[in-house]
């Protein structure tokens, strides 16, 4: 539909939203997929699917088999106990299985048949660069942002050797080992021949400089993210404070770049759980607060996880203008919590942030993320141009537009870029 000046009545309203919603492109500013040069750190297909971490945590409610005996099997038998705990013995009412299903169904599969043997024929048949092409299709992305760590073993060595990068997966430096684990990061990077000291000086904050310029510049990084407890403060005595005041916070001023900031997880609540073991806590955000106040030419993003911290972090972005909120993050990736948190921010920093990001693992993901999202998204939108035609305000086609993809990757951009 090609966006007029003309103001949309407000009996159109609705089937306008809708249909700009469902097709705007949308650039997906955090997921853990990987460009396809990186092989099988790609996640795709139905036991990628099935045996999701969150889905895990969910099995686990009702299986009663030993975590150890579980981990043990193979991926496909770990699927296969997922399915029938999940999806045969009870049904799959929570927002993590029903995505399994709307991704089948967009694939072209009949869920209705139950039948995982079929559906993983069918997914033994697709090629990699094809699937690839429809899951961007079917999900209405244009790019999606990797979550690269040099501290992974198996990444680190894929960017060691030279690829032809896929444009539609742009990076983002992942640095949790160098805040959180310091002085076993410092033993890596003086492996990869930075002179750093456990014991950190001047000439160490230097030297991480360098590390995170190379990696930002290696990877052509477009910000820098860190997950962080709920405990995280700023400033303090810890190295964190000290890492990110005299490293991380200079990196990204001098090259333009964001730091985002992931706080309130707390690692393994349940170790047996593996990666489905992390929980939530609820945060303090003076940390954050003292970060955005206190460095001011400096660009801050932030997803929280707790829910009861979104209204704090939608105030403290009101007050620093060096904040992007972004993302109904992991736990609160929920429709009934995104419709809440989405019309929360809409109605408090209106369209200055970015709603949400997948946060997919598995390929695949992205078709049911999305799909789920732009209904949500409508909903929301839908109540809040309503109220807005009540005051007798009348909103353009080439408005909603332009409203629509700055929610969609138009508002980071603008905040991310140089
Ligand atoms: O949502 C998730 O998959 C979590 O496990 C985390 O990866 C989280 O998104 C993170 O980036 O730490
Ligand atoms: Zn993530």
């Amino acid at each position: 539909m090609k966006p007029t000046n003309e103001p949309i009545a407000v009996s159109d309203l609705a089937r306008q939203i809708q249909t700009r919603v469902d097709s705007t492109p949308i650039l997906d500013i955090h997921t853990h997929l990987y460009d396809p040069a990186f092989r099988e750190l790609l996640l795709w297909g139905i036991d990628d699917l099935l045996t999701y971490h969150y889905l895990v945590a969910e099995a686990f409610r009702y299986l009663e088999m030993p975590y150890e005996k579980f981990w043990g099997l193979s991926k496909s038998s770990q699927a296969d106990l997922i399915w029938e705990a999940l999806f045969l013995e009870h049904s799959p009412v929570s927002e993590a299985c029903r995505g399994v299903l709307t991704t089948l169904q967009l694939l072209g599969l009949d869920p209705k048949k139950r039948d995982l043997p079929a559906i993983r024929r069918w997914f033994a048949s697709q090629k990699v660069e094809d699937h690839i092409n429809r899951c961007f299709e079917l999900a209405g992305l244009s790019k999606v942002f990797m979550t690269n760590s040099p501290f992974d073993d198996v990444e680190r060595a894929v960017w060691d050797k030279a690829f032809i990068r896929d444009p539609r997966f742009e990076a983002g430096l992942r640095i949790d080992p160098l805040l959180l684990s310091w002085p076993t990061a410092a033993e890596c990077l003086l492996k990869w021949g930075y002179a750093v000291q456990p014991e950190p000086n001047a000439k160490t904050f230097d030297e991480v400089r360098r590390f995170l310029a190379d990696w930002s510049t290696r990877i052509e990084a477009k910000y820098l993210m860190v997950s962080l407890g709920p405990d995280f403060s700023f400033p303090d005595q810890s190295v964190t404070t000290k890492v990110i005041e005299h490293s991380v916070l200079p990196h990204c001023r001098e090259q333009g770049l964001p730091l985002a900031l992931m706080p309130g997880v707390r690692r393994a609540v349940n170790p047996q759980l593996r990666l489905a073991g992390d929980g939530v806590g609820l945060a303090d955000l003076s940390g954050l607060q003292n970060l955005c106040s206190g460095y001011p030419d400096v660009k801050f993003m932030a997803t929280i996880l707790a829910r009861e911290n979104q209204h704090d972090a939608c105030v403290l972005a009101r007050k620093c203008r060096n904040l992007h909120i972004f993302g109904c993050w992991w736990f609160t990736n929920v429709p009934s919590l995104v419709q809440e948190i989405t019309r929360m921010r809409l109605e408090l920093i209106g369209l200055s942030f970015t709603p949400q990001h997948s946060d997919a693992r598995i390929l695949d993901q992205v078709v049911y993320k999305w799909r789920h999202f732009r209904s949500v998204l409508t909903t929301a939108l839908v109540q809040q141009y309503t109220q807005l035609a009540e005051t007798g305000w009348q909103v353009t086609q080439a408005e909603l537009d332009r409203d629509i993809r700055d929610l969609f990757g138009g508002a980071f951009t603008r905040f991310a870029g140089p």
